[in-house]
């Protein structure tokens, strides 16, 4: 059974006040919260059995080594990943998508290819294709988005062409809340030869995903939005794939011997894990995962919907609500505008009344220009908001019209 309250008493940070007012946090899509599970196994690693992975022979290196490779075991299962090996531990999204750009750009594009992202990505999703493009010669396209929010997938069949070497797509849109159908992406992409990565930045805390099944080449995400800690993320890719790339940063851990005249390389995963990881990020990281997986993604979906479904009505109650992404299937992110109100003016007002909420271009410059606005607010829900603080931003965003006459 779902418990919100049982969960919300998990973190600590929810009970806050902020100018004298319950802390009312709808800003998950930047990142979420902790719970204290994830905190108190963090502290447990760094008080009692800090020391560096992968090289001691003591045992808190060891301790530390195993807890690493558990993680990465439980990150495997999330992700449904058929090998430990396919699992590389990360900074984060943008690292993963770095990491592939890099390589993967290293070892199979070259002048004239085409790589293809969808134009509601996040700025992670767009710059690094941009940079490999320059340094190869190859070709950035872009998949538009209707006005609703969807992918313009009838577009598909004419983008994707034998020069196409890879396609990046977001599984859920941190602005517009569409969940892509990447299935079918990745299936028609496979169809000319292309390799799929997807971004699951703002997918793995809402949906359940199995990479085996989504048959996607590289799936990336961060820790910090999975209620895990800053710092840690995940690249997955298919072995095969893996081992046909090469390293993209040099140093320890990541080789097997090291000559003056010739240096050979580790094995996957180790071979992208150059330098010391942030280990205790990796353990909370698995931590976070337990926690997730006690309460059942298919839980906090069902949950989410319906949260974002009442609170889509709230909200349509407010005079001059215009939403950006009303795509059939949405995740429980939720861009709007008020008649002309500035978004930044509109973020101000609703932090006062303890209500936090993300305004701006929100990293997605492309999705901004496609509505030709300056920025949006974005309200974004977590596993641990409630009905109550729908009503409370229902109500702000009803001072808030009121102070500037709209009605
Ligand atoms: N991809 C998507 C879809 C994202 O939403 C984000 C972060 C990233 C990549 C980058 O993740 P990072 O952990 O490497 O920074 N999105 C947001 C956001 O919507 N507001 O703040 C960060």
């Amino acid at each position: 059974m779902f418990d919100v309250e049982k969960i919300r008493k998990d973190f600590p940070i929810l009970e806050e006040t902020v100018y004298g007012k319950p802390l009312v946090y709808l800003d998950n899509g930047a990142t979420s919260q902790r719970p204290r599970q994830v905190v108190e196994k963090m502290n447990e690693y760094y008080f009692r059995y800090n020391a560096n992975v992968h090289r001691g022979v003591h045992y808190l290196s060891n301790r530390c080594t195993d807890a690493n490779e558990e993680a990465r075991e439980t990150v495997r299962q999330f992700i449904g990943a058929a090998s430990e090996r396919e699992v590389i531990f990360t900074r984060g999204t943008t690292e993963s998508i770095n990491l592939v750009a890099y390589s993967f750009g290293e070892a199979f594009i070259g002048a004239g290819d085409e790589i293809v992202v969808t134009e509601m990505e996040h700025h992670a999703n767009i710059v690094p294709w941009q940079m490999l493009c320059k340094r190869k010669g190859a070709v950035l396209k872009v998949i538009p988005f209707h006005d609703n929010g969807e992918l313009a997938t009838e577009q598909l069949d004419e983008l994707l062409t034998e020069r196409v070497k890879l396609v990046g797509v977001a599984y859920v849109s941190n602005v517009l809340g569409t969940v892509n159908p990447v299935r079918d992406i990745i299936r028609r992409a496979h169809a000319v030869g292309a390799k799929v990565l997807v971004d699951g930045a703002q997918a793995v805390q809402h949906l359940p995903i199995d990479v085996q099944e989504l048959d996607c080449d590289f799936f990336v995400f961060s820790g910090h939005k999975l209620y895990g800690p800053t710092g840690v993320g995940v690249l997955y890719g298919k072995e095969a794939l893996l081992e046909q790339m090469p390293p993209w940063q040099g140093g320890g851990e990541m080789i097997k011997t090291v000559r003056f005249e010739k240096t050979t390389y580790n094995e996957l995963p180790f071979k992208f894990e150059a330098g010391t990881p942030d280990f205790i990020g990796v353990v909370g990281l698995g931590e976070a995962i337990r926690y997730v997986d006690s309460i059942g993604l298919e839980n906090i979906a069902a949950y989410e919907h319906d949260l974002l479904h009442y609170a889509m009505e709230r909200m349509r109650e407010v005079p001059g609500m215009r939403f950006f992404g009303e795509a059939g299937d949405k995740s429980s992110v939720i861009s709007f505008a008020l008649g002309d109100i500035h978004h930044s003016d509109t973020g101000v007002l609703l932090d006062k009344l303890g209500i936090a909420v993300r305004t701006g271009q929100l990293c997605a410059e492309p999705t901004m220009q496609h509505y030709g606005v300056t920025g949006m607010v974005r309200a974004s829900l977590g596993m641990y908001n409630t009905r109550n603080e729908i009503d409370a931003l229902h109500d702000g965003l009803m001072k808030v019209t009121e102070m500037f006459g709209i009605r």
